[in-house]
């Protein structure tokens, strides 16, 4: 019985359906990336229980369709599974792939669709490509070790919980599987079977991995519900692994060589108790990999923020979203413009090196001035880069369930990539993007400041240092053209 699990590259025109798209798409998606965490977690615990797993990172490895089907050609695989992210329309790149499989390769190989995408859109993915077996709901492991070991013995999806199929040209929608109870009980993700990949982590084309890289994941969910987030309703709940459970993983990285490292976690700073308790250990045990965590910036305590920088944090990314106290209130992020400069504030004082804000343009209830109310706390805000995406309505989000209430998109149109409602154009939205970077960055201020900070931390000074010796590998001069004009 042999499982390959893809993670596919996103389609040329993915990501929304909305006029220019297509140029944000190009700009947007580059075909880099993290180890998928997702399938390494699923690889792992099938191969734990003797089932034969293989991984192919067609996103990290930019491969074509043509060399991904050659790729499940040489692996002939019982269970094909694809993992799908609905944003970045990586549903329609798995479709094309499982299609020509069954045409071209196996007709008899079972074809699945997980991760986000099949979670919200499973009815319609069955009802629309008719080559696709099922879609797995939710948390993966159980589910798809479940389906392993019947299809093995022959038996259908029937009563296996989370999983979506088709019978008999009907869709059954198998009752939900419930939550692994405690996430430590999960095998530490066995890194060898991502193959040869050399994943990088970077900022505006700046490689930050400096070294090995890998990812971790040490909760899985979050306690909050921004409307713009899919986390709250695909976990439900905030699941954190212990502290002891951590350590053991990290010490493995650690001799395994890797040196850093990007948390993967949606909250990953929503326990204090359990971080300071983390630091205290990683210290004792005297872990050195330094690694990158988004945090909130409602959880940035002085105290908090010094245990992190103790345990290696070397880059933080808070989610700081809009510059308009409605528009934030409007997500249901329950946070305050004052609690975002205190963030900054904070993480400056105890010495983070690098302080990144997310900010999301582009509401439905958004206007024009609003918008640019966002662009100038980015500019306020003693950050060291500001990261602006557009808000994507996808199946998934709370928001995209109002967008349908109201009538104000038709699902049957977008569910595949998501969309986005805009009350200035596309275009003129990419075009403040620009600017604003372009203004962020040739401020005098800024500069020196920059100057100064690569001057006093040893992080930055090894990080321009690395960039140098590797800049044949990078794009950096296209990345950042757009900034200087
Ligand atoms: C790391 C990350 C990235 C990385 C790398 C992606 C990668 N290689 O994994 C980068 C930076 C490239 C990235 C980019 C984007 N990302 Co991202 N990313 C994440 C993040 C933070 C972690 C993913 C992860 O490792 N999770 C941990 C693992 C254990 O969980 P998991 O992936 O969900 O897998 C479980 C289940 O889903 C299921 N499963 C997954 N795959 C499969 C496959 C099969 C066959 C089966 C049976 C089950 C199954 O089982 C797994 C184990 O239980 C998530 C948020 C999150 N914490 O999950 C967002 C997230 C996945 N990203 C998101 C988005 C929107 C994007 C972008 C579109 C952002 C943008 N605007 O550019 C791009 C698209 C890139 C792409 N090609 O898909 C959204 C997706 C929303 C949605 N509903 O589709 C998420 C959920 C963030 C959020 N909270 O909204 N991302
Ligand atoms: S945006 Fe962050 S805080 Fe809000 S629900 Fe998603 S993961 Fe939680």
């Amino acid at each position: 019985m042999k499982v390959s699990l893809i993670f596919p590259k996103p389609p040329e025109k993915g990501f929304f359906s909305v006029k220019d798209a297509e140029q944000y798409v190009k700009e947007k998606i580059d075909f880099y990336g993290f180890p998928p965490m997702g399938i390494l977690y699923l690889a792992t615990y099938l191969s734990e229980n003797n089932f034969d797993v293989s991984i192919y990172d067609q996103f990290a490895r930019g491969a074509s369709i043509n060399d991904t089907l050659k790729r499940i050609k040489h692996e002939d695989p019982d269970i094909l599974g694809f993992s799908t992210i609905t944003t970045s329309g990586t549903g329609i790149t798995s479709a094309e792939i499982a299609k020509r499989v069954k045409e071209e390769i196996n007709p008899n190989v079972k074809i699945l669709f997980g991760n986000y995408h099949a979670t919200f859109n499973d009815t319609r993915i069955l009802n629309k490509y008719p080559f696709i077996d099922a879609c797995i709901r939710g948390e993966g492991e159980n589910t798809l070790l479940e389906i392993a070991e019947k299809t093995e013995k022959g038996h259908g999806f029937e009563d296996i919980r989370g999983v979506s199929y088709r019978n008999n040209g009907r869709i059954i929608r198998n009752e939900d599987r419930p939550l692994i109870e405690n996430i430590d009980t999960l095998p530490f993700p066995n890194r060898k079977l991502l193959g040869n990949v050399e994943y990088k982590s970077e900022v505006e084309g700046l490689d930050i991995s400096l070294g090995n890289f890998a990812t971790a994941s040490s909760s899985r969910g979050c306690a909050f519900q921004c409307t713009f987030c899919s986390s709250a309703m695909f976990w439900g709940r905030w699941r954190p692994r212990s502290p002891k459970n951590i350590v053991e993983e990290l010490s493995l990285l650690e001799n395994q060589g890797y040196q850093n490292l990007y948390w993967v976690d949606d909250n990953f700073t929503i326990s204090k108790k359990r971080l300071m308790e983390l630091s205290y250990l990683i210290r004792k045990e005297k872990i050195d990999l330094k690694w990158m965590a988004e945090g909130r910036v409602t959880q940035s305590s002085r105290e908090l923020l010094t245990a992190m920088k103790h345990m290696g944090c070397k880059i933080i990314s808070y989610g700081v979203e809009s510059g308009s106290q409605r528009v934030l209130d409007w997500y249901n992020k329950r946070i305050t413009l004052n609690q975002v400069y205190d963030a900054i504030k904070n993480s400056k004082k105890v010495g983070i090196d690098i302080i990144l804000a997310n900010f999301i343009v582009g509401a439905p209830i958004e206007t024009r001035e609003e918008i640019i109310d966002t662009f100038n706390l980015s500019l306020k805000l003693d950050i060291d880069f500001p990261q602006f995406h557009i808000l994507g309505i996808i199946p998934g989000n709370w928001i995209w369930d109002q967008m349908v209430d109201a009538k104000r998109i038709n699902p049957d149109e977008c569910w595949e990539v998501g969309t986005a409602i805009l009350n200035i154009p596309l275009s003129e939205l990419m075009a403040r993007i620009k600017e604003t970077h372009r203004k962020f960055m040739q401020r005098p201020r800024y500069i020196s400041h920059q100057i100064y900070k690569i001057l006093k931390s040893r992080y930055r000074q090894k990080a321009v240092w690395y960039n140098i010796k590797n800049i044949q590998r990078w794009d950096i001069w296209n990345r950042w053209k757009p900034f200087w004009g």
